[in-house]
């Protein structure tokens, strides 16, 4: 079973990229040491739980079709950086490169809960400084190990809907279906995010003409 909360804000948008023939996404996944982000990402593009994934830090291609449109998901497999005082540091670099991120915690490790928080309220600050809108989707993972949860659904979702994420709780070892859901549900968001920025490109730019216009018959 998963259980989903929708980010606040959803646009139909799927119209207004028809025109668009390949759509590229780049997908950053981030999170505490052990929490299953390989596992995610390895069920995502091979549809397989493999167990045991050694510590890299890749970042991988992935094709699709959906809904007849051509998709080229980069997923960024990162690792944990090995920094007790600041577990939960994210570089300049990998936030002006995701167009969207995964913050995955175990819900039977209440640190990574904690390092998601904290990683969640930095990417929420940073995006204000770099005016990125950039969708974020929290996940909590190895949701088969009920015996041993420490994270209650209630507050995944809490935290969630108080940053404006979306929000997932999921096994990677169980189920490639969750999975799925999350990375197209995120896909879904940055369409959206695409759209939006476009449009407010597009304002911009009519104010621009107005004022052009305007200026002119002043100095006429
Ligand atoms: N029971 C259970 N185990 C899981 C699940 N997802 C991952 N694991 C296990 O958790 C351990 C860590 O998984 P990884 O995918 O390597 O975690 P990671 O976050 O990539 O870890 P680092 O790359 O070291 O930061 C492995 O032993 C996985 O088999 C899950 O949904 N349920
Ligand atoms: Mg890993």
């Amino acid at each position: 079973m998963v259980v989903q909360v929708e980010s606040r804000i959803r646009y139909s948008n799927k119209r207004m990229e028809a025109n668009q023939t390949k759509v590229e996404a780049n997908i950053l996944l981030l999170g505490a040491e052990n929490v299953g982000k390989s596992a995610l990402t390895v069920r995502f593009l091979t549809r397989r739980f493999i167990g045991e994934y050694g510590s890299i830090d890749t970042i991988y291609s992935h094709h699709d079709k959906i809904d007849g449109r051509d998709i080229c998901f980069n997923i960024w497999d990162s690792l944990c950086p090995q920094n007790a005082e600041e577990p939960g540091h994210i570089s300049q670099r990998q936030l002006q490169w995701a167009d969207g991120l995964i913050l995955v915690y175990s819900i039977c490790d209440r640190a990574s809960f904690n390092v998601v928080r904290q990683q969640v309220q930095y990417i929420r600050q940073a995006q204000q400084k770099l005016s990125s809108s950039a969708p974020l989707i929290i996940v909590g993972n190895k949701r088969d190990l009920q015996h041993q949860r420490v994270v209650s659904s209630e507050e995944g979702r809490l935290l969630a809907l108080s940053a404006d994420c979306g929000f997932f709780e999921i096994s990677a070892a169980e189920a490639y279906h969750g999975v799925l859901m999350v990375f197209h549900e995120l896909l879904d968001l940055i369409r959206e995010a695409r759209t939006i920025k476009k449009g407010t490109a597009g304002f911009r730019g009519i104010v621009r003409s107005m004022s052009a216009v305007f200026g002119r018959k002043r100095t006429e």
